[in-house]
Order: C-alpha cells, then structure tokens, then sequence
C-alpha cells in the first residue's frame, strides 16, 4: 500500500488531497510539525535528509516535494483525469502554475512563518515579514487574473490548483488581503469546499 509521511498543516496535505481525488488506498505515518522525531538521524538516512514531509513510499520507490509526487502518482497510479495532456493547449498552463507555487509563493509563506512564529521572538524581523506578506500578495495577483473568466488553472481540476491553490489557501491562512482579486476569494472558496481537500485538511 502507498505510504505518505505526513504532518497535519503542512504541504503533504497535497498529496493526501490528490490521494483523496483519486480515491486511492494509503496509510499515513504522521507527524505535528516541530516533532524532533523528524530531525532524528534515522528519519534524515531513511526517509527525508532535511527531516521533512510530505514523502511518499510505493514498493521500492520512495519520493519526497509535493509536486514530483503529484506528477508521479498521476503518472504511475492512472490519474491523467487530473493533469491535461502534453498536446492539450492547457498543458503550459498546467506546468506554469505546478510550479508557481513552490516557486514563486511558498517562498514567501515560508519567510513570513519564519519571522512571525519560528524564530525565537527577539530575533524576528518585522520588516522581513511585511515584505513577504507584501511580496505574496503582488505574486497572487497574476493568480487572480488568471481565472478570469475560469473556475481552475488549467482547464479542468488538476495538480495544479492543488499546488497553487494550496499556497493559496495559506495565503488565505497568513491574513494576505485578497478583498482586490474576488475570482482568487472564490476560487479559495471552491477549492477548500471539494470532500477531497476536507478530508486531507482534517487528518
Ligand atoms: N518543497 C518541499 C517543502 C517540504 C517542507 O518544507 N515541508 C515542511 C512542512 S510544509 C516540513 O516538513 N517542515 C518540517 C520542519 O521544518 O520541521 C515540498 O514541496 O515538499
């Protein structure tokens, strides 16, 4: 059976999401964020050398970021329903925001978390965080514009909203101010209300 090292809160939410879209058997070895169980050297040799999730094992395979195990649970386990075709017109579309989220947002997320909440109080940096909040908020504006007119990405439901939605979703989480990019408020709103992402948000 699949196997995914998760935490709850975290980006292996995706994968449980994607899991949960296509309806797929897993069992969940799960962590809160922080445990020092992640830092062990056992965890580092054997399952993530940062100390981190989301990793997926499947038999003799054994993969960790979210997005290369989106791509290869469609991939190896028929889930092509959720990735347009290489000759579908929407196939850059696809690729551009499968990406634009570690890419582009979560770097911003990741600063912000940093000088708010993991860094010990007296070395935080206000100016750090409100640029990254800043910074993401000017970063999710080409995500708005991009649905206009349209309910996901890339044509259909795909990897890709669950990439960029889901950096989306912790923009929403950080108090980025949207109230300018309404298509990105609903699409917020249509992604967190799909049963799938419910129950991978609820492990
Ligand atoms: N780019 C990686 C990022 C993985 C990552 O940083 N995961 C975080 C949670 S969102 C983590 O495991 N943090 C544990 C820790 O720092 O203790 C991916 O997309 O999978």
């Amino acid at each position: 059976m699949l196997k995914l090292y998760f935490a709850p809160r975290s980006r292996a939410i995706r994968v449980a999401w994607l899991l949960e879209e296509m309806d797929l058997d897993y069992e969940l070895v799960s962590y809160a964020l922080g445990d020092p169980a992640m830092r062990s050297p056992e965890y580092r040799a054997d399952i993530h050398p940062m100390g981190r999730v989301p990793v997926l094992v499947d038999g003799d395979v054994q993969i960790m970021e979210s997005g290369a195990i989106l791509e290869y649970l469609i991939t190896r386990h028929d889930g092509d329903r959720f990735r347009p075709a290489p000759t579908n017109r929407e196939y850059p579309a696809y690729l551009q925001w499968l990406h634009y989220s570690e890419g582009m947002l979560m770097p911003q997320v990741n600063s912000y978390m940093v000088e708010t909440f993991f860094l010990p109080p007296e070395r935080q940096s206000e100016t750090h965080a409100k640029r990254a909040k800043k910074l993401l908020g000017q970063m999710l504006a080409p995500v708005d514009s991009a649905l206009d007119g349209r309910n996901y990405l890339a044509g259909d439901f795909s990897a890709a909203d669950i990439m960029t939605g889901s950096a989306a979703i912790s923009a929403k989480g950080i108090g980025i101010d949207m109230s300018h990019m309404p298509r990105l408020i609903e699409y917020v709103d249509r992604l967190m209300t799909r049963p799938a992402y419910k129950k991978a948000a609820a492990l």
